[in-house]
């Protein structure tokens, strides 16, 4: 590694942590949980309350698990009496209110794990924010809420 780039891997380090810090003070995620599924699930779903006390909004253009192989935001919305899921393209968090993500509604749909997963297990979800942030979140596995 030559001497510029190490600085330049150093600058870029600073510049993550930075961002990271001013992020975690923006949004505050709570009740964070995936619903099990049964064993060979591809599919599982996931929920949390992402609250916004900035002064900014914020959306979450992204999430990604190193469990799952990809994760989609949907939006579950009746139509001609049937709930359908559609992919969003983000989900918005105003400033000073709260996002719920909750069944029957916008979730993150969590799709291909990696391994079995079972009630109890641990979920580790990244947002990623419009702001250039990202967020780590933990979820839980567990049957219903
Ligand atoms: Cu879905």
């Amino acid at each position: 590694m030559t001497c510029k780039r190490r600085l330049l891997a150093l600058v870029c380090v600073a510049l993550a942590t930075c961002a990271a810090q001013s992020q975690t003070s923006m949004l505050r995620v709570t009740d964070a949980w995936i619903r099990a599924a049964p064993p060979g699930a591809v599919v599982l779903a996931g929920y949390m309350t992402v609250e916004n006390p900035g002064p900014k909004d914020i959306k979450i253009t992204a999430a990604e698990s190193p469990q799952f192989g990809m994760i989609e935001l949907h939006r579950t919305a009746i139509e001609d009496d049937v709930a359908r899921m559609r992919k969003q393209p983000h989900f918005l968090v105003p400033a000073g209110e709260k996002l719920v993500l909750a069944p029957n509604g916008r979730h993150l749909m969590m799709m291909m794990p990696n391994i079995p997963l079972q009630s109890g297990d641990n979920v580790t979800v990244v947002l990623t924010l419009d702001n250039g942030a990202s967020l780590e979140v933990n979820a839980p596995l567990r049957s219903i809420r």
